[in-house]
């Protein structure tokens, strides 16, 4: 009988918390591949924590960035607005402007005004303040996070390798040493400051190209910084110190619905990870990166179960790009590759229009509402995350805001096998391709066919256009344009439509 009635309240429970709106989390690797996960076929790396979500939720096998480089990939993200629509959304400099307007609507309003406390943990790279070089970093910033929907933010200007390298605390640098002010350029340096250039013996890790500006814990970046003292971080803390901030905001608001935008550094350059992890893995750093990447993931899956709110809790995982190996630094990432491959089967990288570009992981998982599937191929964008997410919580999107955006929440849900009739993609020399589910258009474009500077990736550029048949070739190996006319034609109407 004792038993009985423990059931019932047990079942009773379960009611109450599926009933009450989700904790929404959003966790965004940066440049990690579509390959470099064990669940999507890793090899060399163990990712013991991401298996394990997958495994209790729905793994996407054909889910899409709208860019392949952080800023516009991150801008769409957060806006539900096509980057190309706005020229200022390339990658951004770390004293960049905030390129979202305090007035536009964002995803984080979107949970906001639907009664939710929203955090912004981690990796920024959508700038900060008003105007762009004019920021007074010894200050509180003004067009911050909190002025975009975020109650709380902990936040890295750009990336690891921009200056400043301090965290923002609720506008203000976290533990801000009053005993060494803050000056930032992206112009000139700071008379008597060192660089990557001027001592490069002195550097732990060697930069390969850009990357030879100012030097912070022994890592020269790209720009210029002076001070910040005690408030610098160290690289091996970085995910250690966006972990203890999430698993803090988890537990401090595990009794209300929270929305938490969770964008890990890992694995961007420059890596250069805890020694917990470090020269562990066979592919070197960049495969420590990976494995402190995981580790990140089951420190918030941990503190969803100590907090009891794993069951009502919907975590969507994925990445901001497509991968790359030598991104400026000799991390010995492409020599260390011992047959591993970051994009899986896919073309192209990071900055690429290739499928590699863009294609990312997505995991999602809500146990109080979906059943596992090991397997969902329906093609899907980050586009619309915006939009499904208001579609989950009953909120409004007001008019004007998030334009592109659509309610794709049944298939991020796994309840709806439905395609969307196409993706766009965004090269880093901003030529947009289309793919629908069967097939991939590239425009015709003159500029530059590989990344014109390090790294030698296809971006995708070719002065005639391309066509791929991606279910009998999803490697883009051969341009079957001028065999297809009447397909090619289609695809240019959804390119056309795409753009406008
Ligand atoms: C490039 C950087 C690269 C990386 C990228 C942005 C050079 C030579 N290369 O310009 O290292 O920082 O910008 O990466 O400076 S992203 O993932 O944030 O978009
Ligand atoms: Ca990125």
């Amino acid at each position: 009988m004792r038993k009985y009635w423990f059931l019932v309240g047990l079942l009773g429970s379960l009611g109450a918390a599926a009933q009450q709106k989700p904790n929404v989390i959003l966790l965004v690797a940066d440049d990690l591949g579509y390959g470099d996960l064990e669940c999507y076929g890793a090899k060399n790396v163990e990712t013991p924590n991401v298996n394990r979500l997958a495994e209790q939720g729905i793994k996407f096998t054909n889910c899409h960035a709208t860019a392949a480089t952080s800023t516009p990939s991150r801008y769409s993200l957060l806006t539900g607005e096509y980057a190309w629509r706005r020229k200022d959304t390339d990658v951004a400099a770390g004293n960049a402007a905030s390129i979202i307007r305090p007035e536009q609507f964002t995803m984080a309003d979107l949970f906001k005004n639907a009664g939710y406390t929203t955090g912004a943990i981690g990796k920024w790279h959508l700038g900060l303040g008003e105007v762009t070089g004019q920021q007074d970093w010894n200050a509180p910033l003004k067009n911050t996070p909190r002025d975009l929907g975020f109650d709380y933010h902990y936040i890295q200007a750009a990336t690891a390798d921009r200056v400043p390298c301090v965290y923002l605390e609720q506008d203000t640098v976290a533990n801000f040493d009053p005993s060494a002010p803050i000056f930032v350029s992206y112009r000139e340096n700071f008379p008597g400051e060192p660089t990557g250039l001027t001592h490069r013996d002195s550097l732990k890790l060697d930069w390969s190209h850009g990357h030879n500006q100012s030097i912070v814990d022994g890592i020269s970046r790209i720009g210029y910084m002076k001070g910040g003292g005690s408030a610098l971080w160290k690289d091996e803390n970085i995910a250690d110190s966006i972990a203890a901030h999430s698993v803090r905001f988890i537990r401090e608001h595990a009794s209300e619905p929270f929305f938490l935008y969770l964008c890990t550094n890992d694995v961007h350059v420059p890596r250069w990870p805890h020694e917990r992890f470090r020269g562990k893995n066979p592919m070197g750093l960049r495969g420590d990166a990976i494995a402190q990447f995981d580790w990140t993931v089951g420190q918030v899956l941990d503190a969803l179960e100590d907090a009891g709110i794993a069951e009502n809790t919907l975590i969507i995982l994925t990445s901001d790009n497509g991968p790359v190996l030598d991104d400026g630094y000799a991390d010995q990432a492409i020599e260390l590759l011992n047959g591993h491959s970051p994009t899986g089967p896919f073309r192209g990288a990071k900055y690429s229009g290739y499928e590699g570009g863009t294609m990312v992981p997505m995991i999602v998982r809500w146990p109080a509402e979906i059943a596992p599937q090991p397997e969902n191929p329906t093609l899907l964008s980050h586009i619309d995350l915006l939009r499904s997410f208001g579609s989950l919580i009953g909120a409004e999107v007001p008019d004007g805001g998030a334009v592109d955006s659509q309610d794709y929440m049944a298939q991020f849900l796994g309840r709806s096998t439905e395609s969307r009739p196409w993706v766009s993609e965004l090269n880093h020399t901003r030529t947009l391709s289309v793919r629908t589910p069967h097939w991939k258009y590239l425009p015709a474009s003159k500029l530059t066919p590989i990344v014109n500077w390090g790294p030698e990736i296809e971006n995708g550029n070719q002065p005639e256009e391309q066509l791929f048949n991606l279910l009998a070739d999803p490697s883009e190996t051969t341009n079957v344009a001028a065999s297809n006319p009447a397909i090619l034609n289609s695809l240019r109407l959804i390119h056309r439509r795409a753009s406008e």
